[in-house]
């Protein structure tokens, strides 16, 4: 179905062209439902553009004190659509002495991140490690205080702005046994991840709340599945849950699962996202970041994916050189593979159950700008558009979708949105002719309308 709108093209005396992104993610999308169609979309040229494309993210962990490095932020600007802050939301740099919390730098990346329309993970809330001296210090009633007090203060302060946050960090023991990892925090009783999930919940009730941890991605491993009852446990009891991390840093002690699709798959089917928080893997082989991304794709609540470190010299571990740009910020065999998996197909499924309703199709009178709208992929949650721009090449095309839809995602394009959050105006970024958006249906499955197209 195609949707179009002309207008009459009043030329401005300046072009409005944004510098390089490509995307913006205006919130976290809430992936539901299991049903990924085959992919209808052009070709993206960035991680977060084509991920977008895909209804998901691509993020990157990021150090505030690397903002002053051009280079840095040129990929960072141009490639990802998604923040993670790599060490200054944790709680040793937000509360260095108790009751004192400090945000200069986590709010650098903040604020980076929103005002190019990025989306900001928040790492972490409760944590066995770097904790301050004053919190390593204490144990039972008044640590369990001090952690929820801790929680709440720093979910509220970046209460709006952070779309997901994982609200409890690496909270199992590694090997066999499948029990919770021995620490201060644990000691407090059992139910302290719990009671940070609610306290979470009570400060932001818009972020998801994800439990985030590492060698949890073999399906068969003890971890996994403790990981795993836990959260099925959770959902059941009705205990605040929307997400589950999976760090996946994999190396040569740690590697690829055959079976990590069915572990994003099972935690998925329990009713919760799944987001790769930290993928790096040792000497980044290109097959297996591809694996690592159609195994995403294929599962349709697996709504991101971030890469810990953009520069291989970024990375915790930059022996390994594990990431997808070189250390002088050259894209890597597996940066290519990456944008190919996340431009090309996935595993069909079953056809939507609801088509989409068709908007009116008549255009409004024209003028030598024109604006036509298509439908692109469909999950069972959401639905991709694509708007094919002619007439111009700096333009503005307003578009609205209907409520209780909301746009997450858009690509190719500066979106703007008026004070009700329905109406996106885009404008174009140098980045072509088409431009997309990802629209949440929150259960209206009316497709977007086409407002305006006006050339500058
Ligand atoms: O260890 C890798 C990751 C495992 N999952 C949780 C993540 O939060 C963790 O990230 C790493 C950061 O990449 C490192 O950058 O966490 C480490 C420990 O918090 C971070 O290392 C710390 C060093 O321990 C500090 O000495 C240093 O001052 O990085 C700090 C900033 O460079």
């Amino acid at each position: 179905m195609i949707d179009s709108c002309q207008r009459d093209n009043r030329p401005k005396s300046t072009a409005r062209r944004r510098a390089a992104l490509a995307l913006a993610a205006v919130g976290l999308l809430a992936a539901g439902g299991a049903v990924v169609l085959p992919v209808a979309a052009s070709a993206g040229t960035t991680l977060g553009a084509s991920a977008a494309e895909r209804g998901r993210y691509f993020g990157a962990a990021v150090a505030a004190n690397k903002l002053s490095d051009s280079a840095y932020t040129t990929i960072l600007n141009r490639e990802f659509n998604s923040v993670t802050p790599e060490n200054e939301m944790k709680i040793d740099a937000t509360e260095p002495q108790q009751g004192q919390f400090t945000f200069t730098n986590a709010d650098r990346i903040v604020s980076h991140a929103r005002s190019r329309g990025m989306s900001v993970r928040g790492h972490t809330l409760a944590w066995h490690s770097q904790q301050p001296g004053w919190m390593q210090n204490m144990s039972g009633s008044a640590l369990r205080q001090a952690m929820l007090n801790h929680v709440t203060q720093v979910a509220t302060h970046f209460r709006g702005q952070v779309v997901a946050w994982d609200v409890v960090n690496e909270a199992f023991a590694d090997g066999s046994t499948g029990a919770r990892r021995d620490s201060n925090l644990q000691r407090t009783g059992n139910d302290w991840i719990e009671a940070a999930f609610r306290a979470a919940r009570a400060a932001d009730p818009g972020a998801k709340l994800c439990y985030n941890d590492y060698n949890t991605d073999d399906w068969t491993h003890a971890k996994t599945q403790a990981v795993y009852n836990m959260v099925r446990d959770f959902k059941q009891r009705g205990v605040p849950i929307d997400c589950v991390g999976l760090q996946s840093h994999f190396n040569s002690g740690s590697p690829y699962p055959a079976n990590y699709r069915t572990t994003l798959s099972s935690f998925a089917a329990l009713g919760v996202d799944v987001q790769i928080t930290e993928l790096d893997i040792q000497n980044a082989p290109a097959d297996t970041y591809r694996n690592v991304v159609n195994d995403c794709l294929a599962v349709s609540r697996c709504t991101g994916i971030t890469v810990w470190g953009i520069r291989d010299s970024d990375s915790w571990r930059a022996d390994q050189n594990p990431l997808l740009f070189t250390s002088s910020g050259a894209k890597k065999p597996a940066y290519d593979a990456v944008l190919a998996a996340l431009n090309g197909g996935t595993t069909p499924t079953t056809p939507p159950t609801t088509p989409p309703t068709t908007g009116p199709t008549t255009p409004p009178p024209g003028g030598s700008c024109t604006a036509t709208l298509r439908d692109g992929t469909r999950w069972g949650d959401r639905f991709n558009s694509e708007v094919t721009v002619s007439g111009a090449s700096n333009w503005t095309v307003v578009v609205a979708v209907t409520p209780p839809q909301k746009v997450s995602a858009t690509w190719n394009g500066t979106p703007s949105w008026d004070s009700s959050g329905n109406v996106m105006t885009m404008r174009s970024n140098g980045s072509g002719n088409v431009f997309g958006f990802t629209t949440m249906a929150n259960g209206n499955w009316t497709r977007p309308q086409v407002r305006s197209c006006t050339a500058s």
